[in-house]
C-alpha cells in the first residue's frame, strides 16, 4: 500500500517509525531523529532529514550502520537469512545467480576490504536508475573501492546507504520518477558514440565535429522533434537549436542548453544533462498544450570543452558575437583546420557572424549542469544554485631546450626541457594553493617524439589558472608567467605560451539566481536545502553572460561528484528533481511576465 507524506507528517510517532521500518537496515534510531522534524515537506525533504541525522551522528554510530548491512554475495545471502528488501535486491543485481568464479571473487573482495577497513563493503546494487547494476559493475566498483583511503571509503559507503535508503523510500511511496528515469535513459542513448580509439576501449569521447560528433547532433534533433519543438535546426557552427514557440509570435524568448561534446574519456552527463532536461520540461508542454508568454530555446552547444581544436566554448561564444574568424585556421592533432572540418560537416562557415543573438530578443540564459564536484554529494543535497562561475584563462605552451645524448651529458650541461616543465608544474600547484580558491593545472605534458636515452630537448604542455574573481585569477597567472620566465632562464632553455583563452569570472545574475531559489524552494525544499555555491567549473553561461542575465542550477554527482572521468555519475531521482525545479522555473517565469 502505498505511503503518502501527509500519513508520515499526521501518524502517531511509533506507526511512522512502523511505517518507515527497513529503510536505514536495523537502524530505526535514524527515522526515531528525523521524524523529530515532522512536518516534511517534500520526499527530498525527508530523505535529506534522514541522512542529515546519519552525518550528524558520532563515528562509532555510523559505523554500527554500515555494519548492520550484509556483505554482497556474502554468508547472509548463502544462508538465506537476508532481510526482505537486501534480498529483493541482491536478487535484482544478479547476485544469487554468481558463476563460481564471480562468487569466489566476491568473497576475496569481502574477505580483503574488511581486512582493509574494518567493515563490509557497501554498495547501492540497483545503481543510479533503479534498476540493478550488473555483476560485471558491481565487482567492478568493488576491486575500485578497496584502493580508497579509509575515510574517503567510510563516507562513500554512508553515501551508499543513502542510496539504499532514497530507492526503499521510492518504493514505499511509490515515487514514479518516470521523467527522471527516462532522461537517464536518454544520456546512456546518446553515449553509444564516441570518437575512434576511444568507443574500442568503451570510452565516452565526443569532440568537435567528428562522426561521432555528428551522430550525436542527428540524435538531439530527431529526440527534440520528438519532444514537440516547433523548430529544430543545426546552425553554423554544428550548435543543435530548438525553439518551443510562445502562445504569441512577439514574445520574448527563454534561452537555455549546454554543451554535448565531451573531453577525453569522459562523463556522460557533463552539459549533456542541461540540453536533456529543458527538452523534457518542453515534452510536458507539448503534450498538455500548453503554450507560455515566451518562446523556449534550447542550444545543444556544439563545442564547449576545446579538445579538438585549442578554442573553448566555441558554440556559446558565437552564440554572442565573439567567434574569431582565424579560429578557422586552427588545426587538429591531425592537421585538419577547422574551416575543412566544418565544411566537410556541411556547416555554412560565411554564416557564422548571424548566429550573434540580440539580447533585446531575450528574457535571460539559465543552464542545468551536474556540479562536477563533491559539495551537493557530500552535504546530502539533490539541487544546488550557483552563485558565480570561477574565470579562467589558458595556455598552451612548449619549452625548447637541446636534446642530447642521456648516457653521456653530465648532469651540469643539460638543457632539459621536460625537468623545465616539471619545475613549473610543482610551481604552479604551490602557488595555486596559496589562494584559498585558485585553482591551477597542467593537465597535458608531453615529450614530442622523446626516447628513453635521449635528454628531452621540447616539451609541450597546457596551463588552466581560475579564481572566483578575476584579480585573484589575473595575479595568480602573473605570478605563474613570471616564475615560467625564470625557470627558463636559469636553465637556459627557450619557453613560448599561446593563450588559448580567457574567460571573465560570471557571476549568478540576482534576479535569476532567485528565481532558481524559488524553484528549488516549491520542490517541498526548506531553507537548508537551497544551497548556494560557486562553479570551480567553466561553463556555456560563462558567454551568455555577456550578453544577458544569467544563473545556473547544479545538480548532485554521484562517486563523490567525480567528473571529466567516466566515473561520473547520476541518479534518475535527481534528475527527476531537475526537471522538476526547471519546470518550476517555467511556470514562475510565466506568472512574472506582462
Ligand atoms: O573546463 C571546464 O571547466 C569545462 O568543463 N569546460
Ligand atoms: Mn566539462
Ligand atoms: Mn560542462
Amino acid at each position: 500500500m502505498t505511503l503518502t507524506l501527509d500519513q508520515i507528517n499526521q501518524a502517531p510517532l511509533q506507526e511512522a517509525l512502523h511505517q518507515l521500518e527497513g529503510v536505514y537496515e536495523h537502524s530505526p534510531w535514524i527515522a526515531e531523529k528525523a521524524l523529530g522534524q515532522r512536518p516534511f515537506q517534500s520526499l527530498a525533504h525527508l530523505k535529506y532529514a534522514l541522512a542529515a541525522v546519519v552525518s550528524e551522528a558520532s563515528q562509532a554510530a555510523q559505523i554500527a550502520l554500515i555494519q548492520a548491512h550484509p556483505e554482497l554475495a556474502g554468508k547472509a545471502m548463502v544462508s538465506a537469512s537476508l532481510t526482505a528488501a537486501f534480498t529483493r535486491e541482491q536478487n535484482q543485481a544478479g547476485l544469487t545467480h554468481c558463476t563460481a568464479q564471480e562468487f569466489a571473487l566476491l568473497q576475496r573482495l569481502n574477505r580483503d576490504y574488511n581486512a582493509k577497513f574494518g567493515n563490509q563493503f557497501i554498495l547501492a546494487v540497483r545503481g543510479p536508475r533503479g534498476k540493478g547494476l550488473s555483476r560485471q559493475e558491481i565487482i567492478a566498483s568493488f576491486s575500485r573501492r578497496l584502493h580508497n583511503p579509509a575515510d574517503f571509503e567510510l563516507h562513500e559507503c554512508l553515501r551508499q546507504i543513502h542510496r539504499i535508503a532514497e530507492l526503499r523510500l521510492n518504493d514505499k511511496f511509490s515515487n514514479p520518477l518516470e521523467l527522471g528515469n527516462e532522461v537517464w535513459d536518454w544520456h546512456e542513448q546518446l553515449a553509444q558514440w564516441s570518437d575512434p580509439g576511444y568507443a574500442e576501449k568503451g570510452q565516452l569521447t565526443v569532440t568537435y565535429l567528428t562522426d561521432a560528433h555528428r551522430a550525436c547532433s542527428d540524435y538531439l534533433c530527431e529526440k527534440m522533434r520528438q519532444c514537440g519543438f516547433d523548430a529544430v535546426s543545426v546552425d553554423a557552427v554544428g550548435n543543435v537549436v530548438g525553439v518551443y514557440q510562445a502562445a504569441l509570435p512577439d514574445a520574448p524568448t527563454l534561452l537555455t542548453g549546454s554543451h554535448y561534446d565531451t573531453v577525453r574519456n569522459g562523463g556522460k552527463y557533463d552539459g549533456r544533462l542541461g540540453i536533456f532536461v529543458p527538452m523534457a520540461c518542453v515534452r510536458e508542454l507539448h503534450h498538455q498544450g500548453k503554450r507560455l508568454p515566451f518562446h523556449i530555446e534550447v542550444v545543444g552547444f556544439a563545442e564547449e570543452e576545446g579538445q579538438r581544436y585549442k578554442t573553448t566554448f566555441l558554440g556559446s561564444g558565437a552564440l554572442v558575437g565573439e567567434f574569431k574568424p582565424e579560429w578557422l585556421d586552427q588545426c587538429d592533432a591531425d592537421g585538419i583546420s577547422m574551416r575543412s572540418a566544418m565544411t566537410q560537416a556541411g556547416l555554412a562557415v560565411d554564416a557564422i557572424p548571424d548566429l550573434e543573438r540580440q539580447a533585446s530578443d531575450y528574457l535571460g540564459f539559465v543552464e542545468v549542469h551536474i556540479e562536477q564536484g563533491p559539495v551537493l554529494n557530500e552535504l546530502g543535497l539533490p539541487l544546488g544554485i550557483v552563485t558565480s562561475i570561477n574565470g579562467s584563462v589558458r595556455y598552451v605552451g612548449e619549452v625548447a631546450g637541446m636534446a642530447s645524448h642521456a648516457g653521456t651529458t653530465p648532469m651540469h650541461r643539460r638543457r632539459d626541457a621536460a625537468a623545465a616543465v616539471a619545475e613549473l608544474v610543482l610551481y604552479v600547484e604551490k602557488r595555486a594553493a596559496k589562494d584559498a580558491d585558485s585553482v591551477a593545472t597542467v593537465g597535458q605534458l608531453q615529450v614530442p617524439a622523446g626516447s628513453v636515452n635521449v635528454v628531452p630537448g621540447r616539451c609541450v604542455f597546457s596551463l588552466d589558472m581560475r579564481a572566483p574573481i578575476d584579480a585573484q585569477r589575473d595575479t595568480l597567472v602573473a605570478d605563474v608567467l613570471a616564475e615560467f620566465d625564470a625557470i627558463c632562464t636559469r636553465r637556459g632553455v627557450h619557453g613560448a605560451l599561446e593563450l588559448t583563452e580567457r574567460a571573465a569570472a560570471a557571476p549568478s545574475h540576482a534576479a535569476w539566481q532567485a528565481h532558481w531559489e524559488h524553484a528549488v524552494a516549491a520542490l517541498g525544499m526548506p531553507a537548508p536545502m537551497i544551497h548556494r555555491l560557486p562553479s570551480g567549473a567553466g561553463h556555456d553561461a560563462m558567454k551568455l553572460h555577456s550578453i544577458m542575465p544569467q544563473a545556473m542550477l547544479f545538480v548532485r554527482g554521484q562517486n563523490a561528484g567525480i567528473s571529466h572521468n567516466p566515473l561520473e555519475s547520476m541518479t534518475s531521482d535527481d534528475i527527476q528533481l531537475a526537471i522538476d525545479a526547471f519546470s518550476q522555473l517555467l511556470s514562475h517565469l510565466a506568472l512574472q511576465q506582462p
